[in-house]
């Protein structure tokens, strides 16, 4: 049943998103003020509740703003209509542009298209201060899209991208459609957990009769929820959604080896590990552990925040490994820390500033900058201890610029933005196209060959990760701010002048 209800049930974190939406809340020293967006008709301005940081303080010990540079900013931005014109030009309505031959594909179920590229676009427009753009997705949104779909949906990424993206754009705007939207989909992707024996969730659901399948998915998949979930549960009062996720957190957890490392997949229905591989802190369980921290920064849950403290000493003690100055995680066997692989994969990079432990963060960002100069487009994978190439490719990744946001955010340290300049002016020079902005097929060739795909992700992440960087925007609260792996802004939204 869709419950649009704003009136929280009486949860800790219930109450707070009640007390927000009252208005009467003070958190990180700002009193939520219930503003209402100009013409949009919509609730109080909400805030995805988390208890106060301490008066005068940001919630994170970051601070409050960040330099504005305003002609870089601008520049950033101007690229992004750049990638956004050639979406709205080729491919309006449907998940993904094609924009070399014009053309465009549906990400999740071939025929069925979703507008994916305007829900992860919502709140980076907004953030940009692109309202006129922000309202023309919100109307296709409400008064196009239908949830109610005869296909497979893959739950991690109709959870991240969709769930994520909507509330995010509610958050942005206080239009109840995104919301009733954002719920109506969240109860159809709800069976995935609840039919599951484990708790774990399958990996796609069938978002019309509710019928699940895949049993075995890799732990990103498993455990890359409770933030949008546990933000929909303070929206509506509804528990159903965060308790779903901390179940399927709370059974991988259960499931960890004696020398405390979790392997990548697991069989949801029996329970049982189908490797042996640990991989932190690449790719496919890297944003798993990110939401371990996330549930703490959010909901303060503590019981996350140790789990994810307990991996971090074991992912130090049995995987971290320099070669010269440089660190890097190598694979083991999650039962005896042996080397399986040195292979690492470029996505690694945005998950180590989470945690909050800087020091190794900036090292890990130290050595992919050595890729970034090597290279001058990070390949999607390399051998560490040979610095070679493994997969050539780069699929437009956002993950370094996310890194550098969060590093400069919390440390202030301007090398941060001098290399993430260095990431935008290569993303401009190698990925811009007539018609948008596109892959690169081969970094190690000259010149580099493009392909034909611009990732929905795009209008999520790189240009925001830039644009947080330098613009110091007054519509994010870079003091209690918080973004999802998907870089939705699930709570530090403000309205007013951007
Ligand atoms: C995005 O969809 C998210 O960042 C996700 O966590 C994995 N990677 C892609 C972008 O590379």
């Amino acid at each position: 049943m869709i419950n649009t209800s704003l009136a929280a049930r009486p949860t800790r974190r219930g109450m707070l998103y009640a007390l927000a939406a009252a208005g009467t809340l003070t958190t990180g020293g700002v009193v939520l003020d219930g503003a209402r967006r100009a013409g949009a008709g919509g609730p109080p301005a909400p805030a995805a509740s988390s208890p106060p940081a301490p008066p005068g303080r940001a919630a994170h010990g970051r601070p409050a703003g960040v330099r504005p540079d305003a002609s870089k900013a601008r520049e950033i931005r101007a690229e992004f209509l750049h990638a956004w014109r050639g979406y709205k030009r080729h491919a309006w309505g449907h998940d993904e542009v094609l924009p070399v031959s014009g053309r465009h594909r549906e990400f999740f179920a071939k025929g069925h298209p979703v507008g994916l590229s305007i829900i992860e676009a919502l709140d980076t427009h907004h953030l940009m201060g692109l309202d006129d753009e922000v309202d023309l997705c919100a109307e296709w949104i409400t008064d196009r899209l239908d949830f109610d779909i005869d296909a497979d949906f893959q739950v991690f990424e109709t959870t991240i991208r969709l769930v994520g993206g909507l509330l995010a754009g509610y958050l942005a705007t206080g239009r109840r459609g995104l919301l009733r939207r954002c719920v109506d989909l969240a109860d159809r992707v709800l069976p995935a957990f609840t039919k599951s024996p484990t708790g774990m969730p399958y990996r796609y659901v069938n978002l019309r009769t509710g019928r699940v399948s895949g049993a075995t998915l890799p732990l990103a998949e498993i455990g890359t929820n409770i933030l949008e979930f546990g933000v929909l549960s303070d929206l509506t009062g509804d528990d159903r959604y965060w308790r779903a996720a901390k179940r399927a957190l709370r059974a991988v957890v259960q499931r960890r080896s004696s020398i405390g490392l979790l392997a990548t997949r697991l069989n949801v229905e029996s329970g049982r590990w189908a490797d042996r591989q640990g991989s932190a802190v690449d790719p496919p369980v890297d944003s798993f552990y990110e939401y371990l921290w996330g549930a703490w920064e959010m909901f303060r849950d503590e019981e996350c925040r140790d789990w994810f403290r307990s991996f971090a000493a074991a992912l130090r003690k049995y995987q971290a490994e320099r070669v010269g100055d440089r660190l890097w995680f190598k694979h083991v066997d999650f039962r005896t820390g042996a080397l399986l692989s040195r292979r690492q994969s470029s996505l690694a990079v945005a998950i180590l500033p989470v945690g909050g432990d800087n020091a190794l963060a900036a090292d890990y960002y130290r050595s992919w900058t050595a890729v970034l100069d090597k290279y001058t487009v990070i390949p999607e994978a390399i051998d560490y201890r040979r610095m070679t190439v493994v997969s050539a490719r780069n699929d437009l990744r956002p993950e370094y610029a996310n890194c550098a946001f969060q590093l400069y955010w919390q440390t202030g340290d301007a090398y941060y933005r001098t290399t993430a300049w260095r990431y935008f002016q290569n993303l401009r020079k190698y990925h811009r196209v007539p018609g948008g902005y596109t892959v690169v097929t081969d970094v190690t060739r000259r010149p580099m060959p493009k392909g034909d795909h611009c990732p929905a992700y795009v209008f999520a992440e790189n240009f925001k990760w830039l644009y947080l960087t330098f613009s110091g925007t007054s519509r994010f609260d870079y003091a209690r701010g918080y973004l999802s792996t998907e870089g939705k802004v699930l709570r530090g939204l403000r309205r007013g002048r951007a």
